[in-house]
């Protein structure tokens, strides 16, 4: 079987990779996971290098904040990296490549190259997909596309000694020249995909000079939160978005598909077993898609699994019948894009399929429904114009508060529609940061405080607030603060209500089992009474012992209503499970009778019993 070490940077919840190992490994071959160090945010100092293919947060006090920042690995780490290599031997090392780690992948690349040459290096993941031939230059073997087949083939290949060029969605230079197979058509039935891999043996986590097995790192948000995808693809187009690329080279793969409920539920009950508690991210690109899936969604997991979740939703998706059952169900919160407040970027731009009138609607829906809520803005866009950021700016200010803002710089990754639109257009790669601090501050300010329209345009018009606007990013940066302790707080809060009224209706529940258990326990205390008084009866005035209600005695000597009762000293009995099971007299008495109020059969005990009105 094919031995093979799959990799993810910066990732350790890549679950793209993670779902390849499950499917080697259910072929029979010996996967390896190594999460080369963690996902970790980094705030950039001001002047500090930035490299435009990554994920980039604007933050309130005018800051970049890098969402996923590839840390060097230290000269300890590619040691251990080095001794991992040894120990495991691959015949293959396949690398998840993300556009913003283009350069730590060829770094890798070049120490397992240099560690265990006889190996086959292969890259696979978003980046692939959009640079099939730029990648096939950096490693043996690019993979493109979903590859959970190719991957698997290849690894077939690999063992049986069947040439690997012949797996489909590879790229490979061979002689100088680049050679490619077609792409095979998607898994359609993704139910029949094992589940996403979280074990532990043969799964690697290296970070902080430390390489353990099986333990993801310390502070990793792996080990609170489980992220699960019901769905693959998405029934939108937007340029920005890597799926519109892929819609256009392999519509087929962007096509959507369902996991069914049960699948989606038994792989959370795996997490369940395994975690215990843990929040759940739902990572479907558009989760809100089908009011009546969430339903049947909801009803399983309100049974089997019940733990705190947050979920996407989409301005066309986010009905009030959708956000009622996230409310139902007690979302902590939701995401939803709006990208931009100008009609001309959303339709022109960024092919969106939204118009701000939709977005109105729905954050009107989301307000009305409570539910907390966090949009996502997409800024330093060289396609705008001033006319388009005012808008933006006014959008904002029109929809209701409180909700909180995430704001990102336009990423332009390889051979994506936008991308191709800016060079048609020769426009720059990136803005001029400076400039779109005061646009930044501003959109803050909108998404916090209620400006009347005087003041909207007063801010507008100051040219001192454009040349330096820190005093703006310190005003926003307290209230976006505020804005987000609140919603933390009513969040709090909430959950504690819930909390409250969960284990108030638990003690009502309690009660009421104890008041029956009482009234059991007083039925059974006069049974017993009255099982020892016929007793006495007997040995006292000779009376016969009884039988059961149909006249015969138990074979085992046992009540026959006796389930699962344990008998205390006093022949009481306590009940197990649910406590309603047990309905029993007397758990251990090889006389006991199932009607102890029967009357002796013995005549003249009964004559007897009569006279002293028994
Ligand atoms: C869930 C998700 C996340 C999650 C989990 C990451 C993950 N990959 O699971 C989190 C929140 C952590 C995340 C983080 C980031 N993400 Co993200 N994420 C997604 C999302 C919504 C789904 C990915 C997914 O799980 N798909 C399902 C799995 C089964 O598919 P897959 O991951 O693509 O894997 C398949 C193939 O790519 C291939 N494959 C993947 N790796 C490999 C490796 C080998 C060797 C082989 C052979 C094949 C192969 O086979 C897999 C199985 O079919 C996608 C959008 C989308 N709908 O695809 C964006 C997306 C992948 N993310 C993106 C980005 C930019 C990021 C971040 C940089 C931004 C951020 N928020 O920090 C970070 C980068 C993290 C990192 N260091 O790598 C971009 C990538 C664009 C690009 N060109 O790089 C996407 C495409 C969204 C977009 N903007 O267009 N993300
Ligand atoms: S709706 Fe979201 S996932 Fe779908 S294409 Fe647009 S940005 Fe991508």
């Amino acid at each position: 079987m094919a031995r093979i070490l799959l990799i993810t940077l910066y990732n350790e919840f890549n679950l793209g990779v993670r779902q390849l190992i499950s499917e080697l490994r259910e072929e029979g071959h010996e996967a390896y996971l190594l999460c080369l160090k963690q996902y970790r945010k980094k705030d950039l100092a001001p002047e500090e290098e930035w490299y435009p293919d990554w994920q980039t947060e604007l933050t309130p006090d005018g800051g970049r904040r890098v969402l996923s920042y590839p840390y060097p690995l230290s000269p300890c780490e590619i040691q251990l990296f080095r001794d991992l290599l040894h120990k495991i031997r691959p015949h293959y090392v396949g690398l998840s490549v993300y556009s913003a780690f283009v350069p730590q992948a060829q770094q890798v690349t070049a120490i397992i190259k240099e560690t265990v040459p006889e190996a086959m290096v292969g890259w696979g993941g978003p980046h692939v997909t959009l640079d099939p031939a730029g990648s096939a230059e950096m490693c043996d073997v690019a993979f493109v596309g979903e590859c959970d087949v190719p991957m698997v083939e290849f690894a077939k290949a690999l063992d049986g000694g069947r040439d690997w060029r012949e797996t489909p969605n590879i790229a490979w230079i061979e002689q100088g020249k680049l050679h490619r197979q077609p792409i095979s058509p998607v898994v359609r039935d993704l139910d029949s995909l094992p589940f996403t891999f979280f074990g532990q043996e043969g799964a690697y986590y290296l970070e902080d000079d430390e390489l353990v097995e099986g333990r993801p790192f310390p502070s990793s948000e792996l080990n609170t939160s489980f992220k699960i995808m019901t769905t693959r693809g998405c029934p939108y187009v937007c340029t920005f978005c890597m799926l519109s690329f892929q819609k256009e080279v392999m519509p087929d793969t962007t096509r959507l598909r369902f996991r069914s409920i049960d699948h989606c539920m038994r792989e959370l009950e795996e997490a369940k077993a395994r975690m215990g508690h843990f929040f759940m991210e739902i990572e479907d690109d558009i989760f809100t898609i089908k009011p009546e899936r969430m339903r049947e969604f909801f009803e399983q997991y309100s049974k089997r699994i019940r733990m705190p979740f947050w979920c996407y939703t989409h301005p066309n998706y986010a009905r009030p019948e959708m956000l009622q059952i996230l409310k139902e169900n007690h979302v902590e919160f939701i995401i939803m894009g709006i990208q931009t407040g100008s009609d001309r970027i959303a339709t022109e731009v960024f092919d969106r399929r939204v118009t701000n009138a939709t977005v109105l609607k729905a954050a009107q829906a989301i307000h009305e429904s409570g539910i907390r809520v966090f949009y996502d803005i997409i800024s330093n866009n060289p396609f705008e114009t001033e006319e388009d950021r005012v808008e933006t700016f006014q959008l904002l200010r029109q929809i209701p508060k409180p909700y909180g803002l995430q704001m990102g710089i336009l990423n332009f990754y390889p051979g994506i529609a936008i991308s191709r639109m800016r060079e048609e257009r020769g426009l720059p790669r990136t803005v001029d940061f400076q400039q779109y601090r005061f646009w930044n501050a501003m959109y803050y300010l909108a998404s916090t405080v209620d400006l009347t329209d005087a003041q909207a345009e007063d801010l507008l018009r100051n040219e001192n607030l454009r040349r330096d606007p820190s005093l703006l990013e310190s005003i926003v940066s307290s209230t976006v603060r505020q804005t987000r302790e609140n919603g933390e707080l009513k969040s709090i809060t909430s959950n504690y209500l819930r909390e409250v009224h969960r284990l108030a209706d638990r003690v009502r529940e309690l009660e009421s089992e104890l008041h029956y258990i009482k009234a059991r326990r007083g039925l059974n205390e006069f049974l017993w009474m009255s099982d020892r008084l016929r007793r006495l009866k007997h040995d006292v005035l000779g009376l016969k012992p009884h039988k059961n209600g149909n006249g015969h005695p138990q074979p085992n000597g046992k009540n026959p209503n006796y389930r699962n009762g344990t008998a205390d000293s006093k022949g009481q009995t306590e009940p197990r499970g649910n406590g309603h099971a047990s309905n029993h007299t007397n758990g251990h008495s090889a006389q006991s009778p199932s009607d102890p109020l029967a009357i002796p059969t013995n005549p003249s005990g009964e004559r007897l019993a009569k006279q002293i009105g028994l």
